[in-house]
């Protein structure tokens, strides 16, 4: 967890989208802090497998989120578990963590394992819908999430998830001020350099997905842009 409090910067790869050598080499080499493999849906140990594998060629951190058990696979520094803590399932909140750990707890190094508490809010993208995630909520309510992440659960990631949209910043300056110990983790429609200046200055890392596959060439000025800050 040490080497993660240090991370200010992370993309977020989807195994199920195509990324070219080149492009894949620029994204690992950009100097971001690390790299995150993730999706939503349709995540397959193939896709994953093959994404690892093209990504182990550069030294960049690599950190598996697990969204489908059955596209574990070793070889990563980490393995990031959410539990969506505004979810209307339980499976979502920690069914499917139950199911996992009865199934493979001799087989985990709980060393790599990584809790992320994640409130979504934006109700459009995929991983809302996919978890049913209660996403009518004021500032607040947002807050009062962070706060179960941070003092009630102790988990040592909270993640604000905006999903293909840019959140509102006052709501991400909100939570970032109520944090004492959880990192905190915005992710959702950063673009471009002004807006993960914006959010890096109130959340401890930043994830930029999409905009690896709209429009790199702005997605790599992300990363100056959080580096300039330090
Ligand atoms: C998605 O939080 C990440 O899980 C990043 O969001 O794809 O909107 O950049 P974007």
């Amino acid at each position: 967890m040490d080497e993660i409090r240090s991370w200010k910067h992370v993309f977020k790869l989807d195994p199920n989208k195509a990324i070219a050598d080149e492009d894949l080499a620029k994204v690992c080499e950009s100097g971001t802090d690390a790299v995150i493999v993730g999706g939503t849906d349709d995540v397959t140990l193939d896709d994953t497998l093959y994404l690892l594998s093209r990504i182990r060629r550069f030294s960049v951190s690599c950190a598996l989120e697990v969204s489908n058990p059955e596209a574990l696979s070793p070889g990563f520094d980490y393995y990031f578990i959410p539990s969506v803590l505004n979810s209307r399932k339980v499976d979502w909140v920690i069914g499917h963590h139950h199911r996992a750990v009865q199934e493979w707890a001799d087989l985990m190094d709980w060393e790599e394992i990584v809790t992320e508490g994640y409130c979504i809010v934006n109700a459009d993208s995929k991983a809302a819908q996919h978890t049913d995630a209660e996403t009518n909520l004021s500032p607040e309510a947002i807050r009062s999430y962070a706060l179960i992440a941070d003092r009630l659960f102790r988990l040592p990631i909270f993640y604000l998830e905006y999903s293909g949209a840019y959140g509102d910043p006052d709501v991400v300056r909100l939570v970032g001020e109520s944090l004492s110990e959880a990192q905190f983790f915005y992710g959702g429609g950063i673009c471009d350099r002004r807006k993960a200046e914006e959010m890096a200055q109130y959340a401890d890392t930043i994830v930029v997905g999409n905009a690896i596959y709209d429009d790199l060439k702005k997605a790599l000025q992300t990363v100056k842009a959080v580096k300039s800050q330090r």
